[in-house]
Protein backbone atom coordinates (compact mmCIF):
# COMPACT_ATOMS: atom_id res chain seq x y z
CA UNK A 1 0.00 0.00 0.00
CA UNK A 2 0.94 3.64 -1.08
CA UNK A 3 0.43 6.49 0.50
CA UNK A 4 -0.47 9.42 -1.72
CA UNK A 5 -1.55 12.88 -1.37
CA UNK A 6 -2.81 14.59 2.34
CA UNK A 7 -6.28 14.82 2.14
CA UNK A 8 -7.24 16.36 5.92
CA UNK A 9 -4.41 17.28 8.71
CA UNK A 10 -6.14 16.82 12.12
CA UNK A 11 -4.27 18.21 15.72
CA UNK A 12 -1.83 14.95 15.94
CA UNK A 13 -2.71 13.19 12.71
CA UNK A 14 -2.42 13.45 9.09
CA UNK A 15 -4.67 11.49 6.72
CA UNK A 16 -3.25 10.40 3.45
CA UNK A 17 -5.08 8.82 0.55
CA UNK A 18 -3.52 5.30 -0.70
CA UNK A 19 -3.73 3.11 -4.17
CA UNK A 20 -5.94 1.57 -2.61
CA UNK A 21 -9.41 3.07 -3.09
CA UNK A 22 -11.07 1.64 0.44
CA UNK A 23 -8.47 2.69 2.56
CA UNK A 24 -6.59 6.02 3.84
CA UNK A 25 -3.31 5.95 5.99
CA UNK A 26 -3.20 7.92 8.98
CA UNK A 27 0.40 9.80 10.28
CA UNK A 28 1.02 9.48 13.62
CA UNK A 29 2.80 12.98 14.08
CA UNK A 30 4.69 14.68 17.08
CA UNK A 31 2.61 17.43 17.54
CA UNK A 32 0.33 18.02 20.40
CA UNK A 33 -2.56 20.63 20.99
CA UNK A 34 -4.43 21.11 24.13
CA UNK A 35 -7.65 23.35 25.65
CA UNK A 36 -9.25 23.52 22.01
CA UNK A 37 -6.10 23.90 20.08
CA UNK A 38 -4.92 26.97 22.40
CA UNK A 39 -1.45 25.22 23.63
CA UNK A 40 0.06 23.76 21.16
CA UNK A 41 4.03 22.19 21.14
CA UNK A 42 5.73 19.12 20.00
CA UNK A 43 7.29 15.97 21.47
CA UNK A 44 10.04 13.77 19.78
CA UNK A 45 8.71 10.30 19.35
CA UNK A 46 5.40 11.20 20.01
CA UNK A 47 3.97 9.77 17.06
CA UNK A 48 5.73 6.56 17.02
CA UNK A 49 4.71 5.77 20.81
CA UNK A 50 0.81 6.76 20.05
CA UNK A 51 0.70 4.66 16.52
CA UNK A 52 2.47 1.89 18.61
CA UNK A 53 0.21 1.96 21.76
CA UNK A 54 -2.83 2.27 19.46
CA UNK A 55 -2.34 -0.50 17.58
CA UNK A 56 -1.88 -2.69 19.95
CA UNK A 57 -5.17 -1.55 21.75
CA UNK A 58 -7.01 -2.26 18.29
CA UNK A 59 -5.41 -5.67 17.88
CA UNK A 60 -6.34 -6.34 21.33
CA UNK A 61 -9.81 -5.10 20.64
CA UNK A 62 -10.35 -6.90 17.41
CA UNK A 63 -9.54 -10.11 19.05
CA UNK A 64 -12.31 -9.15 21.85
CA UNK A 65 -14.65 -8.65 18.77
CA UNK A 66 -14.78 -4.90 18.53
CA UNK A 67 -14.93 -4.18 15.00
CA UNK A 68 -12.35 -1.38 14.74
CA UNK A 69 -10.99 0.59 11.27
CA UNK A 70 -7.78 -0.61 12.07
CA UNK A 71 -6.22 -2.82 9.40
CA UNK A 72 -2.40 -2.63 9.77
CA UNK A 73 0.50 -0.63 9.64
CA UNK A 74 2.40 0.76 6.27
CA UNK A 75 5.10 1.24 9.35
CA UNK A 76 6.49 2.37 12.58
CA UNK A 77 3.64 5.62 12.21
CA UNK A 78 1.38 4.91 9.57
CA UNK A 79 -1.63 2.96 10.21
CA UNK A 80 -3.68 1.69 7.21
CA UNK A 81 -7.57 2.30 8.10
CA UNK A 82 -10.97 1.94 6.36
CA UNK A 83 -12.45 4.87 4.91
CA UNK A 84 -15.12 5.66 7.41
CA UNK A 85 -17.77 8.46 7.65
CA UNK A 86 -16.54 9.68 10.99
CA UNK A 87 -19.60 10.71 13.30
CA UNK A 88 -19.13 13.72 14.87
CA UNK A 89 -19.15 12.41 18.36
CA UNK A 90 -16.73 11.84 21.09
CA UNK A 91 -17.63 9.20 23.48
CA UNK A 92 -16.01 9.69 26.72
CA UNK A 93 -16.01 7.17 29.40
CA UNK A 94 -15.34 8.07 32.84
CA UNK A 95 -14.28 5.09 35.65
CA UNK A 96 -12.56 7.85 37.96
CA UNK A 97 -13.10 11.18 37.97
CA UNK A 98 -10.72 13.54 36.86
CA UNK A 99 -10.28 16.56 34.37
CA UNK A 100 -13.52 18.21 33.17
CA UNK A 101 -16.09 16.50 34.96
CA UNK A 102 -14.56 17.82 38.08
CA UNK A 103 -14.87 21.46 37.61
CA UNK A 104 -18.72 21.00 35.56
CA UNK A 105 -19.97 18.57 38.80
CA UNK A 106 -19.26 17.94 42.98
CA UNK A 107 -16.82 14.88 41.74
CA UNK A 108 -13.31 15.55 43.47
CA UNK A 109 -10.80 14.70 41.38
CA UNK A 110 -9.80 10.78 42.08
CA UNK A 111 -13.60 9.86 42.96
CA UNK A 112 -14.16 5.85 41.80
CA UNK A 113 -17.18 6.02 40.17
CA UNK A 114 -19.43 2.98 41.24
CA UNK A 115 -20.66 2.74 37.93
CA UNK A 116 -18.79 3.89 34.39
CA UNK A 117 -20.40 7.01 32.98
CA UNK A 118 -20.55 7.38 29.40
CA UNK A 119 -20.49 11.07 27.81
CA UNK A 120 -21.40 12.40 24.39
CA UNK A 121 -19.76 15.59 23.42
CA UNK A 122 -20.46 17.03 19.89
CA UNK A 123 -17.43 17.41 17.91
CA UNK A 124 -17.30 21.11 16.97
CA UNK A 125 -14.09 23.34 17.48
CA UNK A 126 -16.76 26.80 17.15
CA UNK A 127 -18.78 25.28 19.94
CA UNK A 128 -16.38 24.12 21.91
CA UNK A 129 -17.33 20.28 21.90
CA UNK A 130 -20.55 20.75 23.57
CA UNK A 131 -22.08 17.37 25.92
CA UNK A 132 -25.32 16.64 23.97
CA UNK A 133 -28.13 13.69 24.63
CA UNK A 134 -29.34 11.39 22.19
CA UNK A 135 -32.66 13.66 21.19
CA UNK A 136 -29.91 16.64 20.45
CA UNK A 137 -27.58 14.24 17.97
CA UNK A 138 -30.91 13.23 16.48
CA UNK A 139 -32.00 17.25 15.84
CA UNK A 140 -28.48 17.80 14.42
CA UNK A 141 -28.73 15.03 12.54
CA UNK A 142 -25.51 13.04 13.85
CA UNK A 143 -27.06 9.69 14.94
CA UNK A 144 -29.73 7.62 15.25
CA UNK A 145 -31.26 6.93 18.33
CA UNK A 146 -30.32 3.60 18.19
CA UNK A 147 -27.15 4.53 17.17
CA UNK A 148 -26.71 6.73 20.62
CA UNK A 149 -27.57 3.20 22.41
CA UNK A 150 -25.27 0.73 20.01
CA UNK A 151 -22.63 3.35 20.97
CA UNK A 152 -23.05 3.40 24.33
CA UNK A 153 -23.54 -0.50 24.62
CA UNK A 154 -20.12 -0.64 22.44
CA UNK A 155 -18.19 1.89 24.68
CA UNK A 156 -18.74 0.15 28.16
CA UNK A 157 -17.78 -2.93 26.20
CA UNK A 158 -14.59 -1.77 25.13
CA UNK A 159 -14.45 -0.24 28.88
CA UNK A 160 -14.42 -3.29 30.25
CA UNK A 161 -11.81 -4.87 27.96
CA UNK A 162 -9.32 -2.15 28.76
CA UNK A 163 -9.46 -1.63 32.46
CA UNK A 164 -8.37 -5.21 33.12
CA UNK A 165 -5.77 -4.38 30.42
CA UNK A 166 -4.78 -1.47 31.92
CA UNK A 167 -4.79 -3.08 35.01
CA UNK A 168 -2.22 -5.71 33.98
CA UNK A 169 0.30 -3.34 33.25
CA UNK A 170 0.14 -1.24 36.10
CA UNK A 171 -2.06 1.45 35.30
CA UNK A 172 -5.61 2.53 36.13
CA UNK A 173 -7.62 4.36 33.23
CA UNK A 174 -9.74 7.05 34.60
CA UNK A 175 -10.90 8.08 31.48
CA UNK A 176 -11.03 8.02 27.42
CA UNK A 177 -11.78 9.35 24.61
CA UNK A 178 -13.28 7.05 21.18
CA UNK A 179 -14.68 7.93 17.97
CA UNK A 180 -16.84 5.95 15.70
CA UNK A 181 -17.42 5.90 11.81
CA UNK A 182 -19.91 4.04 9.30
CA UNK A 183 -18.38 1.79 6.79
CA UNK A 184 -20.76 -0.35 4.45
CA UNK A 185 -24.14 0.63 6.97
CA UNK A 186 -21.39 -0.83 9.74
CA UNK A 187 -20.40 1.25 12.93
CA UNK A 188 -16.69 1.09 13.66
CA UNK A 189 -14.50 2.42 16.23
CA UNK A 190 -12.28 4.42 14.77
CA UNK A 191 -9.41 7.33 15.09
CA UNK A 192 -7.05 5.97 17.89
CA UNK A 193 -6.22 5.13 21.80
CA UNK A 194 -3.10 6.41 22.96
CA UNK A 195 -1.53 8.29 25.66
CA UNK A 196 -3.30 11.66 23.88
CA UNK A 197 -7.07 10.34 24.08
CA UNK A 198 -6.63 8.28 27.60
CA UNK A 199 -5.86 9.01 31.36
CA UNK A 200 -3.58 6.77 32.27
CA UNK A 201 -2.38 6.44 35.99
CA UNK A 202 0.45 4.71 37.82
CA UNK A 203 -1.71 2.47 39.98
CA UNK A 204 0.24 3.20 43.12
CA UNK A 205 1.80 6.72 43.02
CA UNK A 206 -1.86 7.97 40.53
CA UNK A 207 0.88 9.65 38.86
CA UNK A 208 -0.49 11.23 35.03
CA UNK A 209 1.43 9.10 32.07
CA UNK A 210 -0.82 10.63 29.30
CA UNK A 211 -1.78 13.96 27.72
CA UNK A 212 -2.32 15.53 31.35
CA UNK A 213 1.35 16.16 31.69
CA UNK A 214 1.51 17.84 28.62
CA UNK A 215 -1.80 20.29 29.78
CA UNK A 216 -0.47 21.03 32.94
CA UNK A 217 3.35 20.82 32.33
CA UNK A 218 4.03 18.00 34.59
CA UNK A 219 7.32 16.88 33.18
CA UNK A 220 8.52 15.13 30.21
CA UNK A 221 6.12 13.73 28.42
CA UNK A 222 8.46 11.21 25.61
CA UNK A 223 9.83 10.03 28.91
CA UNK A 224 6.17 9.08 30.06
CA UNK A 225 4.99 7.58 26.98
CA UNK A 226 7.82 5.60 26.47
CA UNK A 227 6.68 4.28 30.05
CA UNK A 228 3.75 3.12 28.65
CA UNK A 229 4.99 1.51 25.22
CA UNK A 230 7.74 -0.41 27.28
CA UNK A 231 4.77 -2.34 29.25
CA UNK A 232 2.15 -2.40 26.29
CA UNK A 233 4.35 -2.86 23.17
CA UNK A 234 7.31 -4.20 24.90
CA UNK A 235 8.22 -5.93 21.20
CA UNK A 236 9.28 -2.50 19.44
CA UNK A 237 12.17 -2.55 22.24
CA UNK A 238 13.66 -5.61 21.38
N1 LIG B 1 -10.21 13.77 25.34
C1 LIG B 1 -9.68 13.65 24.07
N2 LIG B 1 -9.90 14.65 23.16
C2 LIG B 1 -10.65 15.75 23.44
C3 LIG B 1 -11.19 15.86 24.74
C4 LIG B 1 -10.95 14.86 25.66
O1 LIG B 1 -9.03 12.66 23.77
O2 LIG B 1 -10.83 16.61 22.56
C5 LIG B 1 -9.98 12.72 26.34
C6 LIG B 1 -9.01 13.15 27.43
O3 LIG B 1 -7.69 12.77 27.11
C7 LIG B 1 -9.52 12.40 28.62
C8 LIG B 1 -11.02 12.28 28.38
O4 LIG B 1 -8.98 11.09 28.65
O5 LIG B 1 -11.21 12.46 26.99
C9 LIG B 1 -11.84 13.29 29.17
O6 LIG B 1 -11.32 14.59 28.94
P1 LIG B 1 -11.84 15.87 29.75
O7 LIG B 1 -13.29 16.01 29.41
O8 LIG B 1 -11.61 15.61 31.19
O9 LIG B 1 -11.02 17.01 29.21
Amino acid sequence: IQKLEPIYSGKAKTIYTTNDSGKYIAEFRDSLTAFNGDKKSEAPKKGYYNAQISRKIFEMLEENGIHTHYKGMASDVDMIVDIVDIIKLEVIVRNIAAGSITKKYPMPAGKVFEKPIVVFDYKSDEYQDPMINEDIAYALGVAAYEEMIYLKETALKINSILVPYFDRNGYLLPDFKLEFGRVNGKIVLADEISCDTCRIWDKVTKESFDKDIFRFDKGDLTKAYETVAKKLVPEIFE
